[in-house]
């Protein structure tokens, strides 16, 4: 099954809204196996957004990802990649359709609660970015065969 990456950004932690955000993917049915605080460094966000070095707003994205501490999460689940990715929303907050956690939670394009890796490729060198073998967890799911087909576990 397919896993992703999802940070949960410093104004999620801050705002008090990890719990209710981490409970929208479990209520998704995605499963959670591996978790931890952390705070990002200047060198791991270089890497991180690389693709957005000559924005204006590079700094300020990264202070921003610096001002407090996140919450690295793997979920796994059938299409993980674009369910997580959809129930994000738009990157821009305040063009994101309501429903989704960045149409709920903010109207920011910086400010936008979580990052969501964007592609199968992009989540599996996201995770080898963020997480080791061994903080992986892996525990039965009896519940799958009421969560999917045959054909999608
Ligand atoms: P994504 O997080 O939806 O994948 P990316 O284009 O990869 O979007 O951008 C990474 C992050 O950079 C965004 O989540 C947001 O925090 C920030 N960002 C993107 N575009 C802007 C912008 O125009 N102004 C300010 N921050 C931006
Ligand atoms: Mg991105």
């Amino acid at each position: 099954m397919e896993r992703t990456l999802v940070i949960l950004k410093p104004g999620c932690l801050q705002r008090g809204l990890a719990g209710e955000v981490i409970s929208r993917f479990e209520k998704r049915g995605l499963k959670l196996v591996a978790m931890k605080m952390v705070r990002l460094t200047d060198e791991v966000l270089d890497v991180h957004y690389a693709h957005l070095k000559d924005k204006p707003f590079f700094q300020w994205l990264k202070d921003g990802m610096m001002a407090a501490p996140v919450i690295l999460c793997c979920w796994e689940g059938h299409c993980a990649v674009q369910v997580v990715r959809d129930m994000a929303g738009a990157t821009r907050a305040s063009k994101a359709v309501p429903g989704t956690i960045r149409g709920d939670y903010s109207t920011s394009a910086q400010e936008n609660i979580v990052h969501t890796s964007d592609s199968p490729e992009n989540a599996a060198i996201e995770l080898e970015r963020f997480f080791v073998e061994s903080d992986y967890c892996f525990y039965d799911s009896p519940l799958d065969a009421f969560k999917y087909a045959p054909d999608e576990i």
